[in-house]
């Protein structure tokens, strides 16, 4: 008896990052996940006017601002895999 066996090698299950092209994974602290402390780290970098670095420059557009914040609340809950 020939079983064809039809599987479909679907790759659905797959979960894709939802990280818009050309944006950083907004895990500024590193714990794997976009959450409160992301957003605190952002916040804070802000309001302090801390020097330059290139882990909180989210949108890389070369400045660390409230574009950056929204960047950040935009990817909330998400994974990131770096
Ligand atoms: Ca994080
Ligand atoms: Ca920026």
């Amino acid at each position: 008896m020939n079983t064809a066996t039809n599987t479909p090698t679907s790759t659905a299950t797959r979960t894709p990052t939802a990280t818009p092209a050309g944006l950083l994974c907004a895990d500024v602290n590193g714990d794997g996940r976009v959450n409160a402390g992301d957003v605190l780290r952002v916040a804070l970098r802000i309001f302090f006017h801390r020097p330059y670095e290139a882990r909180y420059d989210i949108n890389r557009d070369g400045v660390i601002n409230v574009a950056d914040l929204i960047a950040v609340i935009r990817q909330f809950g998400q994974r990131c895999r770096q």
